[in-house]
């Protein structure tokens, strides 16, 4: 009787010194960060007020950047709807994109968020859109991501950053076109929200900062380390990687044949990467001695 007293204490004791700590630890740790919303007019209730928008000049009379009254799958009262005509068929010069330009600190934590809904899913034989989210810096450094949206659900995309220095940040979002297939893309945006989050995560690099963090960099072991890849969707004749082995040094060569024309280039290229793990917030440098030949 008395050991079965002993060993109920026991157990009381142990479960309320267990939520002591627990509470302990939230009180201690978890006062929340303000959030705090950068940007201006993120529902699109006020129209098109304080967002940049471009439109290319070959895809003027096509595209779509235009905002619209309610729905379901609005937030609000209006939304954005923006297309990519089949006629844009070159990501680097016909391309729309609707964004602001903030003013960030580069010790602080950003969230970019997003609602998206293909909405033209069903109408051609293709399995996807492209949506690309993007943190321009000044200095022409990224974050984000090309998302890709399989079906006509809404859904909320996104990613967190912290600007790679301060001033001025281009927060936007664009359509990319398919490699192969060029079609009309439609897509409703709404709620699109940079928030500060927190500061700066932070970690410095602990390797020896004149290390090369490249293994075979000098192609010593051929491919060695290196992963081949390429991207051909027009099946251009000729494209690869070789070693050249020659005055006792090897080196990597890259052939990239012509084309039938310049749309068939778009999309394609071949070359080799290595994943290598980095910290963010650190600065790196690669670099590369590049001997361009023409045949
Ligand atoms: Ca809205
Ligand atoms: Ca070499």
């Amino acid at each position: 009787m008395k050991k079965k007293v002993n060993i109920i204490l026991f157990g009381f004791i142990f479960s309320t010194m267990l939520i002591q700590f627990t509470l302990c630890r939230s009180i201690s740790s978890s006062k929340p960060y303000p959030i705090k919303l950068i940007n201006t007019n993120p529902g699109f209730e006020e129209g098109l007020d304080n967002w940049d928008t471009y439109i290319a000049p070959a895809i003027q009379g096509s595209a779509i950047i235009q905002v619209r009254n309610k729905t379901k799958f609005t937030e609000g009262n209006r939304h954005l709807l923006l297309k990519l005509p089949k006629t844009a068929v070159n990501n680097q010069e016909h391309y729309i994109h609707v964004g602001q330009n903030l003013k960030l600190n580069s010790n602080k934590l950003y969230r970019y968020s997003v609602k998206v809904q293909w909405i033209n899913a069903d109408n051609h034989n293709i399995s996807n859109a492209v949506v690309s989210i993007w943190a321009k810096n000044a200095d022409g450094i990224f974050n984000g991501n090309d998302v890709i949206l399989k079906d006509n659900k809404p859904k909320k995309i996104g990613f967190k950053f912290t600007p790679d220095s301060n001033g001025k940040t281009f927060c936007y979002i664009a359509l990319l076109t398919h490699p192969k297939k060029f079609i009309d893309t439609i897509i409703l945006v709404d709620d699109l929200r940079i928030e500060e989050t927190g500061k700066r995560e932070f970690t410095t690099d602990p390797r020896d900062q004149k290390s090369n963090l490249l293994k075979n960099p000098s192609f010593d072991h051929g491919f060695k380390n290196w992963i081949k890849t390429y991207n051909n969707p027009h099946n251009i004749d000729g494209l690869n990687q070789i070693i050249l082995d020659s005055e006792n040094n090897k080196r990597l060569r890259l052939f990239f044949p012509k084309g039938k024309n310049s749309t068939h280039l778009n999309n394609t290229w071949t070359g080799i990467f290595q994943k290598i793990k980095l910290y963010s917030g650190n600065s790196y440098k690669i670099s590369a001695s590049i001997h361009r030949q023409f045949p």
